[in-house]
């Protein structure tokens, strides 16, 4: 299989290159960590390795060394697609190299082999109370396919080898990676469409293919998945999702487990949530103004929201200072095929007048777009309304850098995760607020 091979010719120098940095620096000092950062969330403090991607917080994040543009000019095609394959993408995170096209097309072909999802996973998901939210029935669907995993039957069987984990984690996501757009709209259509099924179409890609399977035919709509699914996969490893399913794979649960984990993170309002709530208030601001409001009014609008202590979702990120380049991406395709479309209008609208208003507040550390504030609004444009599946989107696309993540940390042998924890009385003691405590 060719990720198999490319990465198991890649891992003889990459272990020699981790084990000589520990080995020849194991005690050199990456950073500190002050106060404020244990108690901010441990924002900035480096604590892991991953080479899949990192975000610059002036650039934006590099899939594998490639911006965002430049892996949306550089990925192949198929012809006709204005946006790049996604079997390509996943190439890419996995083995770190640009695909060719037959490369995108051969991981392409491995998922249509894999895709077979067993009846008990949507029985589980049709019992469920028809106001479940879709976040929780995709974890629900992943933690039942866990019963396919090749990693948790390897390794109950005895005699597991740690330097093969990797390849076990490696079979368990590809067959994930290769479900997920039919489990997404396995959920979709049981939810929106009286669960009306429709099969996914062996002539169609990876992202395509989900577009048709939630009734979307329209091939605008089907570079769309493309677009999103691409600028959604990874955005190294710090965030929320990610770290958890990194934490959660370092206890060698399966790619399943880990995966499930990780979506359960990205379901958070601070975090993927935020696109649902994002087009809430699009059209809440619609709503209010009885169309698109001016400018002034905007600023009048946000400021009156942010006095009264709510957040403005869209807006601001824990990492960049600039507007998100997911964010530019998606309003060049706005430009391109419904610039006149109302939502996109206010989205533009907004953009022009917010950035100001949150520097104002002194506060907000970045005032610009993130990756959420455009993307509901281009989905509404295609008629997907149902805005609470918007982070389903997300988390498909998401998996695909989670299980990137997990088959190297398990390729480079990465031990369990365990951080250390303080109490109050020891930062106390630590910083001469209280006397050392009596240990006799
Ligand atoms: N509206 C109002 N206030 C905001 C704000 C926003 N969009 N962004 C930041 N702030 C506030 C914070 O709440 C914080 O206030 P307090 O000091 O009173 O607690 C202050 O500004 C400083 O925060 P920060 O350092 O700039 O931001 P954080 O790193 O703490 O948080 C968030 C980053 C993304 C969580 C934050 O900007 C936010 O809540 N934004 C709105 C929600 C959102 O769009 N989330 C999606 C982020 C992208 C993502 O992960 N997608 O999955």
């Amino acid at each position: 299989m060719l990720i198999h091979d490319k990465i198991a010719a890649q891992l003889p120098a990459w272990r020699e290159r981790v084990s000589r940095l520990v080995k020849n620096y194991g005690s050199y000092k990456v950073c500190d960590v002050t106060v404020e950062q244990i108690y901010g969330g441990i924002r900035d403090v480096q604590i892991q390795v991953t080479d899949i991607s990192v975000v610059d917080p002036y650039e934006g994040v590099r899939l594998r060394g490639y911006t965002v543009p430049e892996v949306l000019q550089l990925l192949p095609k198929v012809p006709g697609a204005e946006y790049p394959l996604l079997g390509g993408l996943y190439y890419l995170l996995m083995v770190d190299e640009l695909p060719t096209l037959e490369d995108a097309l051969a991981v392409e072909a491995e998922w249509r082999t894999r895709n077979q999802i067993p009846a008990h996973v949507y029985n589980v998901l049709k019992t469920m109370p028809p106001d479940t939210h879709p976040m929780t029935l995709l974890s629900q669907g992943i933690m039942a396919l866990q019963t396919n995993s090749v990693f948790s039957r390897y390794y109950s069987n005895g005699g597991a080898v740690k330097n093969d984990y990797w390849k076990a984690y490696l079979e368990d996501s590809l067959n994930l990676t290769a479900c997920m757009p039919i489990l997404a709209a396995f959920i979709y259509n049981l939810k929106y469409r009286n669960g009306d099924f429709i099969p996914p179409d062996p002539s169609l890609d990876w992202a395509a293919n989900f577009a048709h399977m939630i009734g979307k035919d329209d091939p605008h709509y089907m570079d769309l998945c493309r677009l999103f699914f691409v600028i959604h996969a990874d955005h190294e490893g710090g965030n929320v999702s990610a770290h958890t399913s990194h934490l959660v794979g370092s206890a060698l649960s399966d790619t399943y487990l880990a995966c499930a984990a990780g979506l359960n993170g990205l379901a958070g309002p601070l975090h993927g949530l935020a696109n649902q709530e994002c087009l809430r208030w699009l059209l809440k601001v619609r709503e209010h103004f009885g169309g698109i409001p001016s400018k002034e009014q905007i600023a009048e609008f946000a400021r009156a929201q942010l006095e009264s202590g709510q957040l403005i979702p869209g807006y601001g990120h824990a990492v960049l200072r600039i507007t998100d380049p997911r964010f530019s991406v998606q309003l060049d395709f706005a430009e391109k095929y419904c610039p006149d479309d109302e939502l996109i209008v206010l989205v533009k609208r907004i953009y022009e007048t917010l950035p100001d208003i949150l520097k104002a507040t002194g506060k907000v550390k970045n005032p610009y777009p993130n990756v959420d504030a455009i993307n509901g609004a281009l989905q509404y444009h295609y008629g997907v309304r149902e805005f609470d599946f918007y982070t389903v989107l997300f988390g498909v696309s998401r998996v695909l850098g989670f299980t990137a993540h997990l088959v190297w940390a398990r390729a480079l042998g990465k031990p369990i995760e365990r951080p250390k924890s303080l109490t109050t009385n020891m930062l106390e003691e630590l910083v001469g607020l209280r006397p050392p405590a009596d240990k006799g």
